[in-house]
């Protein structure tokens, strides 16, 4: 009797108090998740500021922080401020936005990763500029732009991995497709706003360099010498190492309309879908093959440490393509594809860094709160309205609070078979993860409408009616 009456009042107290961040696309319930996300948000940014302030990352495991080089780029203010804005944190961003303009100096004598530099910093003050339209602001992105030319000044155009902020000095020839040609945006839209063709001409000819050296088959492969233009091994795919190249032609083109970008997508696109598909009855991957056969490639050469892996190889960075592909309008094959990774985070719940499709095994099984997959489910609930996309941005969120929460903030995870966490938060979390589970969960409310606006390769948003293509065809000098 005891045991039925106790049973009875579980039952009854579970009903009574239903967790209130169920799933669901109710706009209350919507509107709590939303909320939930952005008090996450300035929890974990007191705790930045807290213990990491001034500096490039927080540490939130030991409570204390580091940097990229020998001296601080703020990158972790400068990557969070968008998202602050779309999330209606206007305080935090004031007091950014009087950082940068007061206290930000380029001048440094370090050798800075141009990529890097170019997706988070360039990219970060451009959108900060759009935000605030404050002329002080816009100086300091082209200061750094104008730094950043010194990196483009190689033999061939592309540019080298590193390049001094004071000095102009640049080294490291040797650098993979996404490093060589994923500046069209950001510096496009770099000579809009200042008016000035160099920025664009620049990245322009780095993508152009990179076009020439393309195989018969139209496929690039990962690696190149920027000075000679050779490849260094003849690998093609969508995954780290050339991802925002693909991502870049297409919005370079849809936001500045430079008619000579079209066929390149085109051309690539169908290269890509004709070559790299592995389809079976349960999974989409796109895989790695040979640049000049299309065949698949198991045998690789990695670009860093030379040693070759085996293996149907694909990172979590390649789920950025459902996105792409969405946005290109084939939508067929984009929800496949995210259909698939959705499968690889539920196996572990989370993501393997680097998963070895042919073997069904995590080859590296870190998971460093990339945005990736959410980001593409973000842009299939858009353009599907299909619910089960929104369903996923919820159980990525709520696996993220379950195995990557901390007393301060979020951690990286280790390996995702143990979850044992890493006291590491990059700051693509504040740029990117939290901005596009916000945005899924706010979809509804259509205070951000994704078809008016375009985001960098790091998530920093540009309105699309920013540029007028006829006067872009003038400032871009195309
Ligand atoms: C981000 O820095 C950018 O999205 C980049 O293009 C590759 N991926 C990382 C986050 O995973």
């Amino acid at each position: 009797m005891k045991s039925i009456i106790y049973s009875l009042l579980t039952l009854i107290i579970l009903c009574g108090c239903q967790n209130p961040l169920t799933k669901s696309t109710d706009q209350n319930k919507t509107n709590e998740l939303a909320e939930d996300v952005k008090s996450e948000f300035v929890r974990s940014w007191e705790g930045y500021k807290k213990y990491a302030w001034g500096h490039d990352v927080l540490l939130p495991l030991s409570k204390s922080h580091k940097d990229w080089y020998e001296e601080s780029l703020h990158i972790s203010a400068i990557d969070a401020y968008s998202t602050m804005k779309v999330m209606g944190l206007d305080d935090y961003t004031k007091e950014i936005e009087n950082y940068v303009i007061d206290s930000i100096s380029w001048d440094k004598d370090l050798y800075v990763k141009t990529f890097e530099v170019n997706i988070r910093i360039l990219g970060g003050l451009l959108a900060m500029y759009e935000y605030t339209n404050d002329q002080q602001i816009l100086d300091k992105a082209e200061d750094f732009g104008q730094r950043m030319l010194a990196a483009f000044r190689s033999p061939t155009g592309m540019p080298y991995y590193w390049f001094n902020l004071k000095t102009g000095e640049a080294k490291g020839k040797k650098i993979n497709v996404a490093e060589a040609a994923s500046y069209m945006f950001e510096m496009g839209i770099l000579s809009y706003y200042t008016k000035n063709p160099k920025y664009y001409q620049a990245a322009k000819k780095a993508n152009m360099a990179v076009w020439e050296r393309v195989s018969d088959i139209n496929l690039v492969a990962e690696v190149i010498n920027v000075e000679t233009g050779e490849w260094m091994h003849g690998t093609s795919h969508i995954c780290a190492g050339i991802d925002s190249y693909y991502e870049y032609l297409l919005k370079s083109y849809l936001t500045f309309g430079d008619p000579e970008l079209l066929p390149i997508w085109e051309k690539s696109i169908y290269a890509i879908n004709t070559y790299l598909v592995e389809e079976s009855d349960t999974s989409f991957w796109y895989k790695r093959v040979d640049m000049h056969t299309g065949q698949k490639k198991t045998n690789l050469m990695y670009a860093d440490n030379d040693e070759a892996i085996e293996g149907g190889i694909i990172t979590l960075y390649d789920a950025f393509f459902p996105a792409v592909l969405a946005l290109s309008g084939d939508l067929d094959r984009a929800e496949k594809t995210q259909d698939t990774w959705n499968w690889l985070w539920n196996r572990y719940g989370l993501e393997p860094m680097i998963y070895d499709f042919d073997a069904a095994v995590a080859t590296y099984p870190a998971y460093d709160l990339n945005p990736e997959i959410i980001e593409s489910a973000y842009y299939l609930y858009h353009y599907t309205g299909k619910e089960k996309f929104y369903d996923m941005v919820f159980q990525y969120w709520d696996d993220i609070k379950k195995y990557c929460k901390t007393e301060v903030a979020f951690s990286s995870i280790k390996d995702v078979r143990t979850m044992e966490k890493k006291d590491y938060m990059p700051t693509f979390f504040f740029a990117e993860t939290m901005k596009y589970i916000y945005l899924t969960f706010t979809m509804e409310d259509g205070a951000f409408n994704l078809d008016d606006h375009v985001f960098n390769t790091e998530a920093h948003p540009f309105k699309k009616d920013s540029f007028n293509k006829k006067e872009a065809k003038i400032r871009l000098g195309y």
